[in-house]
């Protein structure tokens, strides 16, 4: 079957016509925020701000990106006509707020990368403490809906009297593709602390607290195997046929592990991207005790565990920038330059304020004169030290023999080579840097009568 995958991520939308019998991406096509949008003054997927904390865009460029992304998808001579299903996801934690007729009540959506809400997290763990994670999987992360929310019906509350509608960016872009309102699914649902997974249901008791009204602003939650959507007559446009089942947008991390074949448990993904993650599917609901880790839906059923670092590609980019070097050093030559291990020099990029661990943003810590250090030293030390940190972190969620890497920057065999030797596991590279794109056109061939292997 010929399935649309789109993936709405912090810095641009990529659509791909993927075949589930040759498991090919028949034709892709992207947008990037900065190059491509310039009008929504996002050069990095969010508008500049001085506070580092905040990090917010306008929704309206999402919408523009998952047209653009489409119409640019058609012109590549995708078989658009021949497609059976469309299916996504979204970057995670992203809220969009609508008023009664479809507009945005609050014109700047916060994003995942957004750490301004460390008030907000306090009352929630003030007031619920270990119970916000053994109900929601989490305990009150600072990127999430809850607090968000919370920050925004505080601070304006007229704005919030106006919303009708929260969605996560994920059901949002669902709701545009069938003209009406799309589910929150349970994979980038859990990623609110307002969702109890023992039941899939919005937590009445959290809702009430974070903001009046709120559990009546919410979307219904889809779950695994749910009936899927259909598609907006408007969008045969990019010659996609009215009427197509449109399975509700999931997080980019839940389609990632979908679309890089992990969805049963076994194997442990990473993906090397804006933000750096670590997942697997889990056998079983269970919580990180150190309250880095989070428990999402499994878009195949079951849970899936992830931590997100956010320095990631940004900062390995701009650490590469501060030393003069080419992708090709950066990625080959130094770790040919240097021993593994460094000599035990070491250093950790916080140009944004990290989540795992948390830590303000002020720049690269290293245990060496930084200053002073060869161009190949420097890289090889970022590149083990967020792998080490990333070891550490995820240790409560079990060892595994096998990783599978995706992303943009999994072509890069330093790291690869860095992930090999810190975890100690067999590492392979995911077929295509697209797997979110790609595990967003598997669950809509799933949903439309596929079902998933
Ligand atoms: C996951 C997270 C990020 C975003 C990036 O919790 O915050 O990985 O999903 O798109």
């Amino acid at each position: 079957m010929i399935a649309i995958g789109i993936d709405s991520s912090t810095q641009g939308t990529k659509a791909v016509a993927y075949d589930t019998a040759s498991g090919r991406v028949l034709a892709s096509a992207s947008v990037n925020y900065g190059r491509d949008l310039p009008e929504f003054g996002a050069p990095d997927g969010f508008i500049p701000d001085a506070d580092p904390r905040v990090r917010r865009a306008d929704p309206a460029m999402w919408t523009r990106g998952l047209e653009l992304a489409l119409a640019r998808l058609y012109k590549a001579g995708a078989p658009m006509g021949e497609a059976e299903a469309v299916g996504g996801c979204a970057q995670q934690h992203a809220t969009v707020y609508l008023d009664a007729e479809g507009g945005f009540s609050r014109p700047r959506s916060p994003i995942w990368m957004d750490s301004s809400t460390e008030a907000e997290t306090a009352a929630l763990d003030a007031r619920f403490g270990d119970a916000l994670r053994e109900r929601t999987g989490s305990p009150a992360i600072e990127r999430f809906a809850a607090a968000q929310i919370m920050k925004f019906a505080r601070e304006e509350p007229e704005a919030w009297a106006r919303t009708a509608r929260v969605h996560l960016l994920s059901s949002y872009l669902t709701s545009v593709l069938a003209g009406e309102e799309g589910p929150v699914d349970t994979g980038d649902g859990a990623g609110m602390n307002l969702l109890d997974l023992r039941t899939m249901e919005w937590d009445a008791g959290i809702c009430g607290f974070a903001a009046p009204g709120l559990a009546g602003k919410l979307p219904r939650v889809h779950r695994p195997g749910g009936a899927p959507l259909r598609l907006a007559a408007r969008f045969a446009e990019y010659g996609l046929r009215p009427g197509l089942p449109v399975a509700p947008f999931t997080g980019d991390n839940p389609a990632s592990l979908v679309g890089c074949g992990a969805e049963k448990p076994g194997c442990a993904v990473i993906s090397l991207g804006t933000s750096d993650t670590f997942f697997a599917a889990m056998p079983e609901f269970r919580t990180d005790p150190g309250g880095c880790g989070h428990v999402f839906g499994n878009p195949a059923g079951g849970f899936m565990s992830l931590t997100c670092f956010k320095n990631g590609s940004l900062a390995r980019d701009r650490v590469r920038r501060e030393c003069g070097a080419d992708w090709k050093f950066f990625d080959e030559t130094a770790f040919a330059l240097t021993p593994p291990g460094n000599g035990g020099k070491r250093a950790f990029p916080y140009f944004e304020t990290e989540i795992s661990p948390k830590h303000a943003a002020t720049g690269v810590e290293a245990n060496f004169d930084w200053a002073a250090a060869a161009p190949e030293t420097k890289i090889r030390a970022v590149a083990e030290g967020q792998i080490a940190n990333m070891r550490e972190r995820t240790r409560w969620i079990g060892d595994f023999g096998k990783i599978i890497a995706t992303g943009g920057a999994s072509r890069s065999k330093g790291l690869l080579s860095a992930i090999r030797d810190i975890f100690g596991a067999e590492v392979e590279t995911a077929d295509s840097a697209d797997s979110a794109a790609i595990g967003g056109a598997r669950i809509a061939a799933a949903a439309a009568g596929e079902g998933m292997e």
